[in-house]
C-alpha cells in the first residue's frame, strides 16, 4: 500500500494564485495539490494537502497524521514565526518533517527570518516558489521509501 504524506498549509495560503503573484506566483493551492499527487504517483506515495487559517486545526491535523502518515510537509505560513504549539505538535510526530516556504523568507522582513518549525524539520526548502513542494515530495520518496 502507498505511504501517505500529509501536506499542511497555514494562514492565508488559501489565497495562493489570487494575490501578490510577484511574491507567491500564479499557481493555486489546487495546482500544488495536483503537482504533489503527480510527483507522489511516480514514487509510490499518496498525498493529502490541507490548508487552515486556524492554528488549533493544524495541531489537530498533525496529531491525526501520527496515525495515518509516513511524513509531513508543512508550510505554516505566518505561524512559522510565532507558533510554539506547532513545534510541540510536530515533536509528537515520529516520521520525517520537511518545511517549505514559497518565498525566500531570509530575503524578506527580519521577523520572517526565525522559524519555530525549523529546529524540528529534517529539511527546509525556501524560495523555490511552489516547486518547493514538489522537491519536498521527491525528498520524502528518499526518506520514507
Ligand atoms: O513564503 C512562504 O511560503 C510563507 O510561509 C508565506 C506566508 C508568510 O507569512 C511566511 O513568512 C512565508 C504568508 C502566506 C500568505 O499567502 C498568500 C498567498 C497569496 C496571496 C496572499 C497571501
Amino acid at each position: 500500500m502507498a505511504k501517505l504524506i500529509t501536506i499542511l498549509n497555514g494562514p492565508n495560503l488559501n489565497l495562493l494564485g489570487q494575490r501578490q503573484p510577484e511574491i507567491y506566483g500564479r499557481e493555486t493551492l489546487d495546482d500544488v495539490a495536483r503537482m504533489c499527487a503527480e510527483v507522489g504517483r511516480a514514487l509510490g506515495l499518496d498525498s493529502d494537502l490541507r490548508q487552515s487559517n486556524h492554528e488549533g486545526v493544524l495541531v489537530d491535523w498533525i496529531h491525526e497524521a501520527r496515525a495515518t502518515s509516513a511524513g509531513i510537509i508543512i508550510n505554516a505560513g505566518a505561524l512559522t514565526h510565532t507558533s510554539v504549539a506547532l513545534f510541540d505538535a510536530l515533536n509528537t510526530f515520529e516520521g520525517p518533517v520537511l518545511e517549505v516556504h514559497i518565498s525566500n523568507i531570509h530575503k524578506r522582513e527580519a521577523f520572517r527570518h526565525h522559524s519555530y518549525i525549523s529546529p524540528r524539520a529534517d529539511g527546509v526548502i525556501v524560495g523555490f516558489g511552489v516547486e518547493g513542494y514538489a522537491l519536498a515530495m521527491r525528498r520524502m520518496g528518499t526518506l520514507v521509501g
